[in-house]
């Protein structure tokens, strides 16, 4: 898989050069290509924002530099093109599976207020948001898009940690979990889990799933 980012700040996604992702882009997993934006800005002083049409606070994203880039990047459409925003579609583990099987993907990260409403007409195919608050930017976004779909791109993740099993996946929350030592603090790990029965342990897993999710989300139960 291929991900191509257009952003004002390509040096935070050196952030992705961590763990997981880190190790997946050395082994050749997937290829993420960060451009800044204003690399293609026509204007005598590299300017990539203005003030909005109609009044009010803040700064729009100029569409010329965006514009440019993502015909520079992918003139010919061949990836799915993301813009992340507030106002898209809520970002779930279902559309980050299909998101997983759909192709090279190009991600634009606005800043201020946005961009300028031509760009996402004319280039976009798809508005995503990762949640119900705003940040300063889309970069911090597409980091979460982008490691959230690598995680089903074919060996990124090792035996150990699979996606098959998961929260989300499941309507259910996950169960907590427990290692070594089987004493820490004082606090011993539930006397299920090390019993030995597995009927046991499966049944007291299922409960306490239950009782977090009806504790921290109800929404998840509801119609079931
Ligand atoms: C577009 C995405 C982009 C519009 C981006 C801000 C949160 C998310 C941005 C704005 C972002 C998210 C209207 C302020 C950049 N913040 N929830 N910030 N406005 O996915």
């Amino acid at each position: 898989m291929k991900i191509d980012v257009l952003t004002l700040f390509p040096e935070m996604f050196d952030a992705l050069n961590c763990s997981l992702m880190g190790r997946a882009k050395e082994k050749g997993l997937y290829e993420l290509r960060c451009h800044n934006i204003r690399d293609y800005s026509a204007d005598k002083h590299k300017k990539c924002d203005d003030t909005p049409f109609g009044g009010g606070a803040g700064m729009v994203m100029t569409p010329q530099p965006i514009h440019d880039c993502i015909r520079a990047v992918d003139g010919e459409h061949n990836a799915l093109r993301i813009y992340m925003s507030p106002r898209g579609k809520r970002l779930n583990q279902q559309i980050v599976k299909d998101l997983s099987q759909c192709g090279d993907i190009v991600i634009l990260c606005g800043h201020y207020e946005g961009v300028d409403q031509r760009v996402i007409d004319m280039d976009i195919d798809m508005e995503l948001s990762v949640g119900d608050y705003v940040l300063s930017g889309g970069e911090l976004p597409a980091m979460v898009l982008i490691d959230c779909v690598l995680r089903y791109v074919p060996n990124v993740l090792g035996n150990a940690e699979s996606t098959v099993d998961e929260s989300f996946s499941q309507p259910l929350l996950e169960y907590p979990h427990y290692t070594r030592p089987q004493e820490y603090c004082g606090m011993p790990v539930p006397e299920v889990l090390v019993s030995g029965n597995h009927q046991n342990i499966s049944k007291w897993r299922r409960e306490q799933s239950l009782a977090i999710t009806r504790k921290n989300r109800p929404d998840l139960l509801e119609n079931k």
